[in-house]
């Protein structure tokens, strides 16, 4: 049976392409074809892995707008952070090369001999990856299993496979092995399932639900199958009295509505010292109010529509009528459109304050000290990232250290950076991507003593 699918622009609702799915059987031709392509690959010298990959980086530049117009039509995102995520996966990609050549192991003194660590390719990688920032979160995987000398298979989200398919066709272009990095479309049930039951397939990367990573995690296990998940978040956003409560209040509205808060590290859980919970919220509420949102090409518009129905509907039944909130404004339809929401008076276990909405909708909840607000903002089965807005720099320190997640910010909403590393604490995630040891992950470290002694033990 074969299965297609129907790839919408989410601003308008119109059918951008028609992608048939990979069956389970051609999943199997394209793992034997990523085995073939990997041994080619890893035996190249470093230096010509590396010239191979800085080749597909300007590729990617050179065609940078055209991703980008495609990842605002088949995803909604604004051109400005289309062109972001595009850069993102370009200055990757660079990222990664540089680390080719200083991959290395390390020599361990030890009585008798010479020892030492050598840092193997894992072999074939699966990359699942969702629809939330297509580009930037399949080239995380991508990437540095490159780089690393392995082989990749990208699975992108049934939604967005075209900015996916894109950048395969310009890796062949700057000269990477066929078959060495191959986009395959489908459902998760089906593709990704055949990729993660391959016993040829030694790693999979995954980034999207926490329901879907624990039951991938689950299959993996059967196999002792590496994985690395990247998962949801509920994350905080904490304002102390002490902050710089206009610029605390400023920088609120786009930590949840950027990307339609279709962001896993989305800072959707507003917690604010109760004494300056007045006159932020005197600050914040206008600021809503005045977001721009409509068509996602125009330079102007600050957030765009939701991916698809299905999301949409998924928004709309956390935010009932029952909640009082603060709205911006939204287009009607066609599209997917919802306003900027935030939700007042909320009891912190209430779904919209617990759970990923994963629209634009955050809560802002009221705390009373120090303590109180550490203890709201572990208070979540999530830990991916979080912001502490003070100006004392002691309160910083603690809170920070207080505060079990893998990225946080002081005064400032800034998550990820492809040089530093990425990754939740909890049902957040396991593992980390980016940052210095993103190669690493992709290597298993084989330990070699060599005897010095003849044929001593
Ligand atoms: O995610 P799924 P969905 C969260 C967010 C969102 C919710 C649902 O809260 O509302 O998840 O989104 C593939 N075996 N995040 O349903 O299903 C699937 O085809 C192998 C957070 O879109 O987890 C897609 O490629 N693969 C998040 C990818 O998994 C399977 C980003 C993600 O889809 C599979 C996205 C299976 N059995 C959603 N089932 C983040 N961390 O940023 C599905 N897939």
């Amino acid at each position: 049976m074969s299965y297609e699918h129907h790839v919408l622009n989410p601003a308008t609702e119109e059918l951008v392409a028609t992608v048939p799915a990979t069956s389970p059987k051609e999943v199997d031709a394209a793992v034997a074809r990523a085995v073939a392509a990997q041994r080619t690959w890893s035996a190249l010298a470093p230096a010509d892995r590396a010239r191979t990959l800085r080749r597909f980086a300007v590729q990617v530049d050179e065609h940078l707008e055209e991703l980008a117009q495609l990842e605002v039509t088949e995803a909604g995102h604004t051109i400005g952070n289309a062109r972001w995520e595009a850069g993102n996966a370009r200055d990757l990609l660079d990222y990664a090369a540089g680390g080719v050549e200083r991959l290395s192991g390390r020599q361990i003194p030890v009585p008798g001999g010479l020892n030492v660590t050598l840092l193997e390719p894992l072999g074939v990688v699966g990359v699942i990856a969702p629809w939330n920032f297509p580009m930037p979160i399949a080239a995380w995987g991508t990437a540095p299993a490159l780089a690393a000398g392995n082989a990749v298979l990208l699975k992108p989200a049934e939604t967005t496979p075209l900015t996916a398919l894109r950048l395969a066709a310009l890796g062949l272009e700057a000269g990477l092995p066929e078959g060495l990095f191959q986009v395959l479309p489908g459902a998760g049930d089906a593709t990704g399932a055949a990729l993660v039951e391959h016993p040829d397939v030694a790693k999979i990367v995954f980034t999207g639900s926490t329901r879907v990573g624990k039951h991938i995690m689950a299959r993996c296990a059967d196999r002792v199958k590496r994985v690395t998940l990247e998962l949801g978040g509920k994350s905080p956003n904490i304002v102390f009295a002490d902050a710089d409560i206009e610029a605390a209040a400023a920088a609120t509205p786009m930590s949840f509505l950027d990307n339609s808060g279709q962001d896993c590290c989305a800072r959707t859980r507003v917690l604010v010292q109760r004494s300056a919970y007045d006159r932020f919220m005197e600050l914040l509420a206008p600021a809503i109010e005045r977001v721009v949102v409509g068509d996602p090409a125009d330079e102007k518009t600050q957030m765009g529509p939701l991916i698809s129905k299905v999301q949409l509907e998924r928004v709309r039944s956390y935010v009932t009528d029952d909640l009082e909130t603060v709205r911006g404004t939204a287009p009607e339809g066609p599209g997917f459109w919802f306003p900027p929401t935030l939700v007042t008076g909320v009891d912190p276990a209430a779904p919209v304050a617990a759970d990923e909405v994963f629209g634009p909708v955050a809560v802002v909840l009221p705390f009373e000290d120090e303590a109180d607000a550490i203890r709201l903002a572990n208070a979540t089965e999530y830990g991916l990232s979080g912001s502490i807005w003070t100006r004392d720099s002691g309160r910083a320190i603690r809170v920070s250290q207080a505060v079990r997640a893998g990225n946080l910010s002081v005064n400032s909403h800034a998550s990820v950076r492809y040089w530093t590393p990425f990754g939740g604490y909890k049902q957040s995630g396991l593992g980390r991507e980016l940052g210095p040891d993103a190669l690493t992950a992709f290597t298993e470290t084989k330990n070699v003593f060599i005897s010095t002694e003849g044929s001593a033990l």
